[in-house]
């Protein structure tokens, strides 16, 4: 039996592939089973921005590997230090807890924040509310999933997490009338991008901002699929020149080769967890920690964020002369093509013509390509698009 037979047989049915198989992967570019040479024009949602087996980050890792890959926490290890520092460094927060999944990550947030109401802002214990968006994606956890809109990340599994709030996004005045005495945070992501890469209205991250500041509510920012050099700028917020309260990182953090995640805050919201409060058995591992700064490293270095917003408004404008979809829209390399009709055909149309996008939303094709791709290699790209989506 082949990988994808074997798969079928033994594997939970918790995804739908499209029928590739890919077997190696470098740059912006993966090879199938057949040998067949595909732009990769997902990144592995995101978490593969500065591209497929980065030299220095493989180098890195394999370095790292040579000394040791796994002390717990429990124990300080030589990469952990410099990494940290770097990552606060980067995201401009003076205290860093790593993690491994993006998931892993928000909840770090959602529990620094309950506590932080219980104990600075002296809202009643287990009576903290968070407001999220509708829209929203923040992972797979039944605590996450508690405040999805999305009806099929929930059903079966419930009971819920109480505690949330949903306004729409991109709704500053919704939100500012969901703000309680009880209210702990917002939770939002700059752009959504599983919601279909959704960007809110001009000015609506800095309104959340003020009233997040106004009401003492803090204003934590999921750029797990935004940040890092993805919409142009290392951090999405920095388009609108707001800074959030917390900021939750994760994806290309492991710079296409590992799972690394962190949340990053200040000392008042960070010094809410003392030790044995909170942790991970793999949090923060020598080889994540080696992996994440060399990811950080490359991402400036290679200046992903500036090759992100002037390629993407290249590839954006060209879409744009496309006749067929409905909207073209996005920030950076970070682009949804909606369509009229489901995006999985035009997707499984690319495929076959060397691109691998996914569809989201049902009928938007996203197109994030490693930042480190070629600007003729978006070119080609679009002449191929504009074969399947005229
Ligand atoms: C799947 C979506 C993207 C994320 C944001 C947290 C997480 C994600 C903004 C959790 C993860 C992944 C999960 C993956 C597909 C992909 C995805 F379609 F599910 F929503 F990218 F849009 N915040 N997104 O996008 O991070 O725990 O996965 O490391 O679950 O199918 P994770």
């Amino acid at each position: 039996m082949d990988s994808q037979a074997l798969a079928e047989r033994h594997g939970a049915r918790n995804y739908h592939p499209l029928p590739v198989t890919l077997v190696r992967a470098e740059g912006a570019y993966a090879w199938d089973s057949e040998g067949r040479r595909y732009l990769d024009m997902l990144s592995a949602y995101s978490a593969v921005n500065q591209g497929h087996r980065h030299p220095r980050i493989v180098a890195a890792a394999v370095e790292q590997l040579g000394k040791v890959a796994l002390t717990s926490r429990a124990f300080h290890s030589e990469p952990l230090g410099p990494f940290l520092a770097k990552l606060s460094a980067v995201s401009g927060f003076s205290r860093v807890l790593p993690m491994n999944t993006g998931a892993e990550a928000v909840e770090t947030a959602i529990k620094a924040a309950r506590k932080w109401a219980y104990l600075v802002k002296g809202v009643p214990v287990d009576q903290a509310e968070i407001i999220v968006a509708d829209g929203n994606f923040h992972g797979r956890t039944t605590t996450i999933v508690s405040f999805s809109t999305e009806e099929q990340y929930r059903m079966g599994f419930g009971p819920f997490t109480p505690g949330f709030a949903s306004v729409p996004f991109g709704d500053a005045e919704a939100l500012e009338q969901m703000v309680s005495p009880r209210t702990a945070a917002v939770l939002i992501e700059p752009i959504q991008g599983e919601g279909g890469v959704i960007l809110p209205p001009p000015g609506y991250l800095a309104r959340v901002r003020e009233i997040c500041s106004r009401h003492r509510v803090l204003l934590i920012l999921d750029e797990i699929q935004t940040g890092l050099g993805r919409t142009g700028r290392t951090w999405a917020c920095e388009h609108e020149g707001i800074r959030p309260d917390g900021l939750c990182v994760g994806k290309a953090l492991g710079g296409g080769l590992y799972p690394v995640s962190a949340f990053c805050a200040d000392d008042e919201l960070m010094g809410v967890y003392a030790p044995g409060d909170h942790g991970s058995t793999f949090g923060g591992n020598p080889l994540a920690a080696a992996i994440g700064l060399a990811a950080l490293q490359v991402m400036e270095d290679d200046d992903l964020p500036g090759r992100a917003a002037a390629l993407g408004e290249h590839f954006m404008s060209r879409l744009r002369t496309l006749r067929s979809p409905v909207e073209v829209r996005g920030r950076g390399l970070l682009i949804g093509v909606e369509l009229a009709e489901p995006a999985r055909p035009a997707c499984e149309a690319l495929m076959a013509r060397g691109l691998l996008c996914k569809d989201t939303h049902g009928t938007v094709v996203r197109f994030a390509p490693p930042l480190v791709v070629s600007k003729e290699a978006l070119d080609d790209a679009f002449d191929t698009i504009a074969q399947v989506i005229p």
